[in-house]
C-alpha cells in the first residue's frame, strides 16, 4: 500500500500566504506546484470515484479562472477551514487567473483535507485546457515552460468524478449517462486517466437536463447528453437519491432548478469571461431534515431547492469589474467577436437556436 506523502504545515501556509496576502497574488515556483501535486495525487488514489459528504456543505461550480471571484465567495459564504466546500470542476480556462485558482484549491485541499473536495470538470483535461487559455496562461507566466501545465493536468486524472450529500444528493460536473443506471457503476470506473471521448466518465462532466425531453438526447455541445425528466425521476429512484447537483451552465440568475428541485444548476463565475453581466451563487446544504418523518415534503420553495437548501447569489468582486474594464483579452477566445452562445465548436448550432433559456459554454 501506497503510503501519502504529506506536506508540513508551516509549507502549506506559506503557498495560502503567498496567493493571499499579495495583490495581485504570487506565483507558486514551478518546484512547489510540482511537490503540491505529487502529494494530492498520492492522497487521491485511495479516494473513490464518489466521494460520500456529510452536511452542512456549501458547493460551488465553475470559477474557469476567475481567482478574485472565487475569494469573493470566501467572503459571502464563509472561508475554510469552517465552512466545509465542494466544488464541481472547470477550475481552469477562461479567465486571466487559472494558475491562481488551481494553486490555492490544491493548498487549501492539502491543507484542510476533510474540508475542501474537489470533483473533476470537463476542462480538467489536457486536450481541453490547451485549446481554452491554461496552458497559454502557464507558458506566459513562467517563462516559457509547459512544466506547470504538465504537474496539474497530470494531476487532474486523480480528481473524483462526483459526490454524495448524506446519502440523498448525486454531485457530479456535468450530469447522467445512458451507460450508467446506477452509482456503483461510476464507482467501478477506472478515473486514473484522460477523459475518454464517450462513456461514463465523459458524460459525467459533459452532460446537461433538458427540460423539453423524457429521455436522452444527443448533446449539442459534441459530447454527453441532454437528459430529461424520466432519466432523472429513474435514476434518483434506482439509486435512493433525491436530487442531482451539477454546474456546468452559464445561468444568469446564478442558479436554476429543473423539476421541482430535482436537479440543480450551480454557477460560480459572475459575469462569466468578465463580459456576460450573470450573477453566480453557492449553494449551502445545510441539512437533509426532509428526509425526516416530521417535515418529509420535498417540494421546493421560491428557489426551487429542497429545505435545508439555499442558493448564496453573488456579483462580481471589483477586481473582475476592473478587468472588464481595463478591456483585457479572454483566455482562449477573440473578445471583439466573442460569440457568448457557445464557444467556437458550436456556433452553428446556435446560430439556429437563439432563443434557449440555457447556454452551452464549453
Ligand atoms: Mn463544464
Amino acid at each position: 500500500m501506497t503510503v501519502p506523502f504529506k506536506i508540513p504545515i508551516p509549507d502549506l501556509d506559506h503557498c495560502l500566504a503567498l496567493l493571499l496576502d499579495h495583490k495581485p497574488p504570487r506565483l507558486l515556483p514551478p518546484q512547489t506546484v510540482q511537490q503540491l501535486c505529487h502529494t494530492l495525487k498520492t492522497q487521491l488514489l485511495s479516494v473513490p470515484n464518489i466521494i460520500p459528504i456529510q452536511s452542512p456543505i456549501t458547493i460551488v461550480g465553475d470559477i474557469h479562472g476567475q481567482y478574485h471571484d472565487l475569494l469573493e465567495i470566501f467572503q459571502i459564504g464563509g472561508a475554510p477551514p469552517t465552512t466545509n466546500y465542494l466544488f464541481l470542476g472547470d477550475y481552469v480556462d477562461r479567465g486571466y487567473y487559472s494558475v491562481e485558482t488551481i494553486t490555492l484549491l490544491i493548498s487549501l485541499k492539502l491543507r484542510y483535507p476533510e474540508r475542501i473536495s474537489l470533483i473533476r470538470g470537463n476542462h480538467e483535461s489536457r486536450t481541453i485546457t490547451t485549446n481554452y487559455g491554461f496552458y497559454s496562461e502557464v507558458i506566459n507566466k513562467y517563462e516559457g515552460s509547459a512544466d506547470v501545465w504538465q504537474y496539474i493536468t497530470d494531476l487532474f486524472d486523480y480528481l473524483p468524478l462526483g459526490a454524495t450529500i448524506d446519502g440523498k444528493v448525486f454531485a457530479t460536473h456535468g450530469g447522467l449517462s445512458p451507460s450508467c443506471q446506477r452509482l456503483d457503476q461510476i464507482r467501478a470506473v477506472d478515473r486514473f486517466k484522460e477523459i475518454p471521448h464517450d462513456g461514463i466518465m465523459a458524460d459525467l462532466v459533459w452532460s446537461d437536463p433538458d427540460p423539453e425531453i423524457m429521455d436522452f438526447k444527443l448533446s449539442p455541445r459534441g459530447a454527453g447528453y441532454l437528459f430529461g425528466y424520466e432519466v432523472i425521476e429513474k435514476f434518483c429512484h434506482d439509486n435512493d437519491l433525491v436530487q442531482l447537483v451539477r454546474a456546468h451552465q452559464l445561468c444568469n440568475e446564478g442558479y436554476v432548478s429543473y423539476w421541482r428541485g430535482k436537479c440543480l444548476t450551480v454557477w460560480s463565475a459572475p459575469n462569466y469571461c468578465y463580459r456576460c453581466g450573470n450573477k453566480a451563487s453557492v449553494l449551502e446544504i445545510m441539512n437533509s431534515n426532509y428526509l425526516s418523518g416530521k417535515n418529509n415534503k420535498t417540494s421546493s420553495n421560491e428557489q426551487g431547492v429542497l429545505p435545508g437548501q439555499f442558493f448564496n447569489v453573488f456579483e462580481a468582486s471589483p477586481e473582475n469589474d476592473q478587468d472588464t474594464f481595463n478591456g483585457k483579452g479572454v483566455n482562449g477566445l477573440i473578445t471583439d467577436n466573442m460569440d457568448t452562445s457557445g464557444g467556437d465548436l458550436f456556433g452553428d448550432y446556435f446560430t439556429s437556436r437563439k432563443k434557449r433559456h440555457t447556454e452551452y459554454f464549453l
